[in-house]
């Protein structure tokens, strides 16, 4: 429950949001139906029933509880504060959904900083608040903390690793992967793992089943790599049987991310569960079989179920953004094996006595090995970047010293 210390009058929509925040046992349902204000009521609750609605509209739009007593108590603050989800980030503002239209919106710099010095930044999916200027220019001045975010590092080729957020606050992240030339295991696994260090629910979709003969035996041969908790679906991106097949993860307010390579379906399979074409599609490039980039901004969907939907660029590489002990906790099939080996710090690479090296396939094994060994070298990367930047500071402040005992 929130108490809110204010001499203003608190908003409509702030109402709404404590109400329906603080209400137990009713996180999960459209606010407005159960309130019905009997005739003659009074005006508090007609507007509160007005807001209501706004509030279930954001619930389609993926806002959750807590989500919701967060943007209430700063709201209550701000009374020209507006709630809005971030439908796509461009190079100069953002694309916003208000639960009822998208529109433009600029993000201040300040803000912008703030998250950048955190080696965080907006993302398509999350939750931002801002206020009109009275010139038609609505700034975003704060972020709502993410539920989750799905991220990945970037190299420059050099010893420079950021953090790049594919996408915050999703419940579901599909991963797509064709059955046809790009259809890789140890690909997969790595998506997997991105899923799994968010925190968000993998669902493997195989898509182009229509074109491969052995799509059954492909798609068990992947069941058996990801083991039980994780579904995998074969379908034709096209088809409307795809949109059953998924139907589970498309409730209201759900938030669904596609990623995988470029031409795998990602943008087909959007437009098949929004029921209307609202991605551009592509074809393939001659020979290799892979895609043509198509798709070159992350952006996020409505479907008719009132799940939100967000296509994404094809990934060439993927390179995980978790440190060793996350990784660990990923493959926590391996990590508990390890446990029964025989050397506490078996690195189950030819150790006698291993338990994992007995149980887990060798290529699984090698993959783990190798993100392991990403992990490491990025944290050392990172530490070391830390320790430069202390070195240059500390040389700076000496000379600072310098020039100003010069000057006397
Ligand atoms: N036969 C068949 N073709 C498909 C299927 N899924 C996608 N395609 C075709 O594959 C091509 C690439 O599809 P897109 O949806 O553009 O792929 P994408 O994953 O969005 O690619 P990027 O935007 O480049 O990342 C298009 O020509 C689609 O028609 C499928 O399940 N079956
Ligand atoms: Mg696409
Ligand atoms: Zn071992």
């Amino acid at each position: 429950m929130i108490r809110l210390v204010s001499h203003r009058p608190i908003p409509r929509l702030v109402r709404a949001l404590l109400h329906a925040a603080s209400a137990p046992g009713r996180s999960s349902r459209p606010v407005h139906a159960p309130t019905l204000a009997p005739p003659g009521h009074d005006q508090d609750l007609t507007f509160d029933m007005i807001d209501s609605d706004t509030l279930s509209r954001l619930r389609r739009w993926g806002l959750k509880p807590v989500q919701m007593q967060a943007a209430a108590a700063a709201m209550a603050a701000d009374p020209e504060a507006r709630l809005l989800r971030v439908t796509q980030v461009q190079r100069e503002g953002l694309l916003v959904h208000d639960g009822t239209g998208e529109g433009p919106a600029r993000l201040l710099p300040a803000l912008r900083h703030a998250l950048d010095a955190e080696g965080d930044a907006i993302a398509c999916g999350d939750w931002v608040l801002a206020r009109d200027d009275g010139h038609g220019t609505r700034w975003t001045f704060e972020r709502l903390a993410p539920l989750t975010q799905l991220t990945r590092r970037l190299h420059d080729g050099r010893d420079k690793v950021t953090r790049v957020v594919i996408v915050s606050n999703v419940d579901t992240a599909l991963l797509v992967m064709g059955l046809d030339g790009d259809f890789s295991l140890r690909r997969l696994e790595r998506f997997v793992a991105l899923a799994r260090l968010a925190g968000v629910e993998p669902v493997v979709v195989l898509t182009k089943a229509d074109l491969c003969a052995e799509a059954e035996a492909r798609a068990a041969q992947v069941r058996a790599l990801v083991g039980p908790g994780v579904p995998v679906c074969a379908l034709d991106a096209r088809s409307a049987a795809a949109a059953q097949a998924l139907a589970p993860w498309l409730a209201e307010g759900q938030t669904l991310v596609l990623v995988g390579s470029s031409g795998t379906g990602k943008s087909t399979l959007t437009n098949t569960l929004a029921g209307h074409e609202v991605a551009d599609t592509g074809g393939q490039r001659k020979g290799d079989g892979r895609g043509r980039h198509t798709t070159t901004v992350r952006t996020l969907h409505g479907t008719p179920e009132g799940a939100c939907l967000v296509d994404t660029p094809g990934l060439r590489t993927l390179r995980l953004d978790g440190d060793p002990l996350a990784l660990d906790a990923v493959f926590d099939d391996i990590a508990k094996l390890a446990a029964q080996c025989r050397f506490r710090d078996c690195r189950h690479e030819g150790e006698p006595g291993c338990a994992v090296r007995e149980a887990v396939p060798a290529a699984r094994l090698k993959n783990f090995h190798k993100l392991q060994r990403e992990a490491r070298r990025d944290q050392i990367t990172a530490l070391e970047r830390k320790v430069e930047v202390a070195q240059w500071k500390a040389r700076a402040r000496h000379a600072r010293v310098r020039m100003a005992a010069k000057r006397g």
